[in-house]
């Protein structure tokens, strides 16, 4: 595929109060239709399963008999080694998201079974699972045209440094969901439903101190509110949707969620980035930096402004994972990914196109840095 346009606005107004629903639509967009109705707006759209009907994830995990999750068949495709696989528990909270840790797949699997034939509720939620990292060669889905230009996976999967990545696959029973959350540095997601249901319930930006206390804890469980804390949460707009399989949601960014699962459930899902929501990203870093900055204020006398710089870009890596650095080397990725896909390319067309934004997008974060 030819790599696609990318949007050349950083600093797009996004108005949210005239968005009374999420579109529904049948067949996928184009490309120019996506960006800009969807991701400039940034605005979700659930799109229909002929998006996904010629996945491998959509024609064997699922039994067509039933509907439901083809468990032999996982395990037989699946689990020829053992796999330990990242889960959370959704009956304990452990600050501000689920009790995580890790089991076998093939446990998991035989786990999730027994619940399902017996109709009991499940806990265990196989989350943030890598598996395109895990399983490299199988194929189980491509990802599709519109959500290409990701420059977070670009980035991820390139780094030699680190071995990471955006691409994940979740499982779990009836009963399993995702507290309320916005996503990781406010980045976009994609979520494909492979089989079951899953409600989701999207709050647009900008009414953040609804869903916040006096100390800036954040509501967990959308469905079990304390209204002492939270006595404004009732009034935030919100919009409920439920996903059927094959169907794909946009997420886009900035937008607190939350998920649940109804029936046996999997789905494919994809945290990502670029030229739309670069400044929303710039947005949630700094206002991270400045929460770290306030942190440990009263050690800043003690410092030289360097030692303070490089102190406060520590934590912010450990506390958020990415650091000024992270940023600024994604976008030189792109950056000289473009210059050589221009190259050789008229110079008045590398000028109106992504080349020139990316430019604009590394000097914003130079400005970031300096300031
Ligand atoms: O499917 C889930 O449980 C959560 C998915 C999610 O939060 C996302 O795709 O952003
Ligand atoms: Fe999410």
């Amino acid at each position: 595929m030819s790599s696609p346009p990318t949007a050349t606005c950083l600093h797009a107004t996004r108005d949210y109060s005239s968005c009374n629903g999420i579109d529904t639509l049948d067949t996928p967009p184009t490309y120019t239709e996506f960006l800009e109705k969807y991701l400039e707006p940034n605005l979700p759209v659930l799109i229909g399963p002929t998006l996904t009907s010629k996945w491998r994830a959509r024609q064997q995990w699922v039994r067509s008999d039933t509907g439901k999750p083809d468990f032999d068949r996982l395990r037989e495709q699946l689990c020829t080694e053992s796999v330990q696989v990242p889960v959370a528990d959704c009956q304990c909270k452990d600050f501000t998201d689920q009790k995580r840790s890790t089991m076998d797949l093939k446990e998991f699997l035989d786990e999730w079974e027994t619940h399902s034939r017996t109709n009991s509720p499940s806990r265990t939620y196989l989350k943030d699972f890598h598996f395109v990292k895990t399983f490299p060669a199988y194929g189980a889905y491509e990802t599709p045209d519109i959500f290409c230009d990701d420059w977070m996976n670009e980035f991820w999967t390139r780094r030699s440094d680190m071995d990471d990545d955006y691409r994940f696959v979740y499982c779990g029973g009836d009963g399993t969901f995702t507290p309320f959350h916005a996503d990781v540095y406010r980045s976009y997601s994609w979520s494909a439903n492979i089989c079951g249901l899953k409600k989701w319930t999207l709050f647009p930006p900008n009414q953040e101190h609804l869903f916040q206390d006096q100390l800036h804890n954040t509501v967990y469980d959308i469905e079990n509110v304390d209204p002492i804390l939270f006595p404004n949460f009732h009034k935030a707009k919100r919009f409920t949707i439920f996903q059927q399989p094959g169907h794909t949601l946009f997420v886009p960014s900035g937008w607190w969620h939350q998920v649940h699962n109804i029936g046996d459930t999997i789905s494919i899902n994809h945290n990502w980035c670029n030229g739309s929501n670069l400044d929303l990203l710039l947005d949630s870093m700094t206002s991270d930096l400045k929460e770290v900055e306030r942190e440990i204020d009263h050690l800043k006398e003690m410092m030289d402004s360097h030692e303070w710089i490089e102190t406060c870009q520590k934590l912010l890596l450990l506390n958020s994972g990415w650091d000024w650095s992270t940023l600024w080397n994604m976008c030189i990725i792109v950056r000289d990914r473009v210059k050589k896909q221009l190259s050789g390319e008229d110079v008045s067309k590398a000028k109106t196109s992504v080349g020139t934004f990316v430019q604009d997008g590394v000097e914003h974060i130079v400005i970031g840095l300096k300031e």
